[in-house]
Formats: C-alpha cells, sequence, structure tokens
C-alpha cells in the first residue's frame, strides 16, 4: 500500500473500538443497573486508554426480555439507562476525548412490546400486520414448521386475535420484522438517519444476515435477499457518510465475507465474524459442551480471514463481547498467569490487520463467573437452554459447568471497578453477581500497576497510532502447524514487525523461522524484552512480543 493510501484510508481502520454493556459497566442511581450517566462519568478511562470509538449495546427502550436486544422504542432510551438528554450528553462529552459513539442496531426484530406489534397482532388489517412474519397453522393446527427458536421452545407464537403465527427467531418476545415490507424498511432507513443527525458515528448491527430469509424455503442465515437489502440500506442511509458499520454474522465464511463488506459492494464496512469462536464448541452439543482449544485450528481460521481479506474488506478483531466467556479464562490462564496470558492475547489479537475491539473488563484481565446455582444466571439463553437439557436428562452439574465455560453471563458480571463492595459497580443490589475475585481484578488496582493489563492495552493501542505497518502492512502467517505458538509477520514499506506468542503455560522451544529472524527493537513484550530473533529460542510461559526487526 502505498502512502498516499494509508493517509486516505478511513479512520475507523487506525482506531480501536470499545464495547459497552450499559447494563454492566456503571450504576450512578443505586437502582443496580449501569446508565449513560455511569458511562460520561468513566470516559476518561477510556480516553486515557486510547480508543476511537466505543461500541455502545443498545440503550433503546425495551422490556429487557434480552437486555435490550428486543427493542419497544427505536427512538427513545430505557429509563433505567437514563434520557435522550443524556445520550446526547455522552455524545457530546465523548466527542470533547476524541471518542465516538458507535450504536447497536437491532432490526432483524423489534419487542413483542413495540407499537408496531401491538398493532400488528390485533388485526390484519392493521398496515403494522405486514411488519411481521406471520403464517397459517399447518393442517393439524401447530406450527406452520418445526424451526425452533435460539432461546428454546417453537420459533411460532399463536396469536388467536388474527388466527396466524408469528415468526420469533430468537424468542417469543422478539418477533422477527417483515424486511419484504416497503414501509418497515423506511421506517428503519429514517431511524438510522435521525440517530446519525444526533452525532452518532456508525452501528454495529446485530444479526444483520438474518434480514433476508426466507422462511418457506427455511433459508434463515444469508437469505436470498440479504444483500439487496443491504444496499438499498447504503443507499439510503449510509451513502455519503464518514460512518463505520460492523454487521454481526453468525454464518458468515471467508467465502461470503467480501460480499458484505468489498469495496464495490456499498454494503458495510466490516463484520464480526464466529469462525474462531464456533471452533471450539462441540460438533453437536454446540456452545453448551465445549472442546479442548486447538491453537493450530484457531490459527488457521484467524489466517484464513486474513489471507481472505487482504486486499479487499477489513477484518474486526475480537475474542470477547457480551455474548461470550471473559478471554482470559477462555484462551489464557485465569489462575497463576492472568495478568500474563492476557497481554498476550491483546498483543496477539491486536497485531493482526484489522481494526480491534477491547470488551469491557477485558483491559484488567476480568475472568469468567464461577456460578454454582442456576438461580445465579440471568441471561434468557442460557435460562431457555437449561430448561431444554434438564428435560433431555442432562444434570444441573453438567449444564452449569458448560454455561460457566461459554454462557454469555460471564461477561455480563459488574464492571469491577475497585476492590470496594460491589466491585465500585453500585451502590445498591446489582442485578447480576459481581465476581468475587474483584479484590484483586479491578481497576483501580491494575491502572495502578505500571506491569498491569492496563498498560499493556494502552501501549498497544498507542502503538498502533506510531507504526503505520500495525494498521496496514500485510499478513503472513509462519510456523503454522505449531501447537504453541502463534507467530506472524507484519509488512510494510520495509518496515517488518515480527510478532510472536507462547500459548502454553511454560516453557516452550520455538525454531525461528527465516521470515522471523532478525534483530531490533522490542516494541512491546510482556516479559523481559527480546532484541534477537535466530536460531531456537526458549519462550517464557504465554511470552508475547513484537520485535521491530532489520529495520
Ligand atoms: O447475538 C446473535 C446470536 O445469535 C447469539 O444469540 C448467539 O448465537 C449466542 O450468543 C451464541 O450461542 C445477537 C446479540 O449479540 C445477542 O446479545 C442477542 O441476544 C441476539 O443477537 C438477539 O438479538
Ligand atoms: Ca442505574
Amino acid at each position: 500500500m502505498t502512502q498516499l493510501s494509508i493517509d486516505a484510508s478511513p479512520w475507523w481502520q487506525s482506531a480501536t473500538g470499545y464495547q459497552i454493556y450499559p447494563r454492566s459497566f456503571c450504576d450512578t442511581n443505586g437502582d443496580g443497573i449501569g446508565d449513560i450517566p455511569g458511562i460520561i462519568a468513566k470516559l476518561d478511562h477510556l480516553r486515557d486508554l486510547g480508543i476511537g470509538f466505543i461500541w455502545l449495546s443498545p440503550v433503546y427502550r425495551s422490556p429487557m426480555a434480552d437486555n435490550g436486544y428486543d427493542i419497544s422504542d427505536y427512538r427513545d432510551i430505557a429509563p433505567e439507562f437514563g434520557t435522550l438528554a443524556d445520550f446526547d450528553r455522552l455524545v457530546a462529552e465523548a466527542s470533547a476525548r476524541g471518542i465516538r459513539i458507535v450504536m447497536d442496531l437491532v432490526v432483524n426484530h423489534s419487542s413483542s412490546d413495540h407499537a408496531w406489534f401491538h398493532a400488528a397482532r390485533a388485526s390484519r388489517d392493521a398496515p403494522e400486520h405486514d411488519y411481521y412474519v406471520w403464517r397459517d397453522p399447518a393442517p393439524d393446527g401447530g406450527p406452520p414448521n418445526g424451526h425452533q427458536a435460539c432461546f428454546g421452545g417453537s420459533a411460532w407464537t399463536w396469536v388467536p386475535e388474527v388466527g396466524q403465527y408469528y415468526l420469533g427467531h430468537f424468542s417469543p418476545h422478539q418477533p422477527d420484522l417483515n424486511w419484504q415490507n416497503p414501509s418497515l424498511r423506511r421506517e428503519i432507513y429514517d431511524m438510522m438517519n435521525w440517530w446519525f443527525d444526533r452525532g452518532i458515528a456508525g452501528f454495529r448491527m446485530d444479526v444483520i444476515s438474518l434480514i433476508g430469509k426466507d422462511v418457506d424455503a427455511g433459508l434463515y442465515e444469508e437469505g436470498p435477499y440479504l444483500h439487496g437489502f443491504l444496499q438499498d440500506m447504503h443507499r439510503e442511509v449510509l451513502e455519503g457518510r464518514d460512518s463505520v458499520t460492523v454487521g454481526e454474522s453468525w454464518a458468515v465464511s471467508t467465502d461470503t465475507a467480501l460480499l458484505y463488506c468489498g469495496r464495490d459492494r456499498r454494503e458495510l464496512d466490516m463484520v464480526f465474524q464466529f469462525n474462531h469462536v464456533v471452533e471450539g464448541w462441540d460438533p453437536v452439543h454446540g456452545k453448551w459442551k465445549p472442546r479442548p482449544f486447538d491453537l493450530v485450528a484457531f490459527k488457521r481460521v484467524l489466517n484464513d480471514w486474513q489471507a481472505a481479506l487482504a486486499n479487499d474488506g477489513w477484518n474486526s478483531l475480537f475474542l470477547s463481547n457480551h455474548d461470550l466467556p471473559r478471554q482470559v479464562s477462555k484462551y489464557g490462564d485465569d489462575g497463576a498467569y492472568r495478568v500474563k496470558s492476557a497481554k498476550m492475547l491483546a498483543t496477539v489479537m491486536h497485531l493482526m490487520k484489522g481494526t480491534p475491539f477491547v470488551y469491557q473488563g477485558e483491559e484488567i484481565g476480568m475472568t469468567n463467573a464461577a456460578f454454582t446455582r442456576i438461580d445465579q444466571f440471568r441471561d434468557v439463553e442460557t435460562l431457555g437452554h437449561y430448561a431444554e437439557e434438564i428435560a433431555r436428562g442432562v444434570s444441573p452439574e453438567a449444564f452449569i459447568a458448560g454455561a460457566n465455560a461459554n454462557g454469555r453471563d460471564n461477561a455480563r458480571t459488574p464492571m469491577q471497578w475497585t476492590g470496594g463492595t460491589n466491585a465500585g459497580f453500585t451502590d445498591g443490589t446489582p442485578w447480576i453477581e459481581v465476581n468475587p475475585n474483584h479484590g484483586q481484578v479491578n481497576v483501580e488496582a491494575d491502572r495502578a500497576d505500571p506491569n498491569g493489563v492496563f498498560a499493556h492495552y494502552k501501549e498497544l493501542i498507542a502503538l498502533r497510532k506510531s507504526w503505520p505497518a500495525m494498521v496496514h502492512g500485510t499478513y503472513r502467517p509462519v510456523a503454522e502447524e505449531d501447537g504453541s505458538v502463534f507467530a506472524y509477520l507484519r509488512e510494510l514499506n520495509g518496515v517488518r514487525l515480527a510478532v510472536v506468542a507462547n500459548f502454553k503455560g511454560e516453557d516452550t522451544q520455538f525454531d525461528v523461522p527465516d521470515a522471523l529472524r532478525g534483530s531490533g527493537r522490542c516494541l512491546i513484550s510482556n516479559d523481559i524484552p527480546r532484541e534477537r530473533l535466530d536460531g531456537r529460542i526458549t519462550l517464557k510461559p504465554f511470552e508475547a512480543f513484537v520485535l521491530s526487526i532489520g529495520g
């Protein structure tokens, strides 16, 4: 890439994103629920970290069946989170610190409490009826087909008033919107433009790969209408804006990625893909039965994505979000090597080509929860599947073990600000229990430690701003069959960055591949800085470093 094209590259390529799950971030009024004033109160923490934008999980008005991923008014803020005035203040205060706000766009479905759905379920003649997906019963009166909802049970719910079933791909509280209806699409585009006019910088689009579904053909993910609708949305909303869009897709693969984010497509800027996440799930039992971590397979997935988007499109880089376990628990060691392995994972992810996303608490190495009773869980998905799995004969202990390993509540325990009561998250009773390790793991303690996790993230994010090779350099994987070490080379205009990371909690021998040989400056390390890469080296447990070689 030439210097000119680098200078013209969009801001979101060199920025780092930070995801906030508002309910669990910071509570200012003692109701036990995080709120927008709480986010504003903590903006200095994010400015110090150096992030460029916040992806804010939904703050819209919602009955909170799925913590806001069930919206009852797209143009208002949930009272428990604050007001539109609070939101405007957030945009302004963030902007004053050089931080943009990216909202979550949840338009595959609304809440069953949305005014549209109230009208839709009351009469077939209401214009809003067709905003949702209705089908007649099967000949026996049962649901039109056997499609199961993501959070358990049938995806179809009977409404006697209209004598039809509606589709709720996730749950009955989340009726699917019918994107085939042009008025519905118009409503959504107008709403998006309304938020842009309020000063937001873009959208993360929830399960966007579902909007083009063909229900009767049984096609849900990446259905036949998907890209037509995304191009339509681009024309009506995104064209000409200096915005960023990231579409969430559990179905996207390296084969389909460029259909969303190829430069000539006029759809989205990036996708959140999950191939590397699902790789760690049981092929039959899914997330509830995780399989042992396989570094070679994990690298293969990420390396394939780097290759697929090498010259077109752009990767999003993440291991964590509000639906996933804490990364240090999942891929590192949340015991003796918590700090060191958290830094190692961050180094590997931030040095790849793409835009890194940090999930709240990741920057201090927060860990999974270790719940022992089902009543400690809050997540609609976990509770829905619990009922189903128990009915199927799975023991509660086995299910809870799976939920502790992979469940969504791991990421949703409150942000640990201090070692004090409720980790400084709330003066009241938190809506979900605080992780008991907050005495050791908290922002105050970690930031006070020059060798803390925060310091390492801050350094990575700063490096990104001064090393164009980190953002735009080519990516070349090495030692792909090595089951312990993740290593690669980034290269731009003669600048070569060698990245080496030991995924094992023990000393590991590593034969330095030719491509990485050389000596130079150590840009970042979680151990004693190295200056030379040659021959066979012994990596310390979870050691990771970046060396600028030969330049
Ligand atoms: O998640 C999409 C989704 O499919 C998840 O439910 C995912 O499959 C699951 O966590 C893995 O088992 C998005 C949001 O990120 C999630 O929080 C919402 O619950 C969901 O959509 C519905 O809006
Ligand atoms: Ca609150």
